[in-house]
């Protein structure tokens, strides 16, 4: 077979443009593809919603390929086994209560059944703002989607107006940056869901309160956007837990099951 260039071109542009246009209005948009929002898009895609994860760097996976400190192992509690095993990633016991995995085995795994389960991925793009809509009033403001632009845009500080997708909910698993709900308590000027009314911020390691605060501040944060994994104890201002990867993962799928529930309340 002859192989042309132009055809390769051809295919990837008219390819790339469909899954763009056909994903530029989404039942969920996530930011941020750790393993909270990689397994948040793998549950909501599952049920057939129209999700689209927005990754600014070449890889998803975050902060898990390099397990603790570099040593790509990463642990588990017994609360989270049970995922793992659902996406086929082996654990290891290591002991009561306690697994190990490959750092690499579970994100790349991770990232496949996201994919597999019909997510898209969109990498080296960022989200640099939100959409918003005032819903009864000045008062009352719910994002309503995303305003994106290439990481290499940003990287490179140029002056290149951004695109945008409408998503009827969005995901801030930015983790500890929790760059989404910063731009929404800057641009807004509106409370978010928290005590303050504002980012509350990350506390010290306490990996044990941590652990179960990542899954109790997995919530709405503000109207239309939730949090999961490390940016929901950074949003409500709970501790850190290093290099235990349960509470991101059983977080980002906590965070599918509400949005879910919500899209069917509301269909
Ligand atoms: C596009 C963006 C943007 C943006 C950021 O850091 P992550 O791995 O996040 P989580 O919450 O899934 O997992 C946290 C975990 O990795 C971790 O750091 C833990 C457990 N720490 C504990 C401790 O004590 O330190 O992934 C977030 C992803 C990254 O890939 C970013 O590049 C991406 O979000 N991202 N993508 N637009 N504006 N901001």
């Amino acid at each position: 077979m002859k192989l042309d260039e132009q055809v390769v071109t051809r295919a990837i542009i008219e390819r790339f443009t469909k899954k763009w246009t056909d994903h530029l209005d989404l039942d969920v948009a996530i930011v941020g593809g750790g393993p909270a929002g990689l397994i948040a898009a793998y549950y909501l895609a599952k049920n057939g919603r129209k999700v689209a994860l927005f990754e600014r760097k070449l890889s998803v996976g975050g902060g898990m390929w390099g397990g603790g400190m570099m040593f790509n192992e990463i642990v588990v509690q017994d609360e989270a086994k049970e995922l793992l095993d659902e996406l086929g990633i082996s654990t290891h016991p290591f002991q009561t209560g306690y697994y190990t995995a490959d750092a690499v085995e579970a994100t790349t795994t991770l990232a496949s059944k996201a994919c597999q389960a019909g997510a898209k991925v969109f990498n080296l793009m960022c989200v640099e703002d939100v959409m918003i809509r005032h819903t009864d009033g000045p008062e009352s403001v719910r994002v309503v989607g995303l305003v994106i632009n290439w990481a290499a845009v940003e990287m490179a500080q140029l002056h290149v107006d951004p695109l945008t997708v409408r998503a009827r909910y969005t995901i801030d698993a930015t983790g500890h940056a929790i760059e989404l709900m910063h731009i929404i308590v800057r641009k807004s000027g509106s409370r978010l869901l928290t005590e303050t009314g504002k980012v509350m911020g990350e506390k010290s390691m306490w990996a044990e309160v941590a652990e179960h605060s990542t899954l109790e501040n997995t919530r709405e944060a503000f109207p239309g956007v939730y949090v999961a994994g490390m940016a929901a104890n950074a949003t409500f201002g709970s501790y850190r837990m290093g290099p235990i990867f349960g509470g991101m993962l059983l977080s980002g799928k906590k965070a599918a099951e509400l949005i879910e529930q919500r899209l069917e309340d509301n269909s």
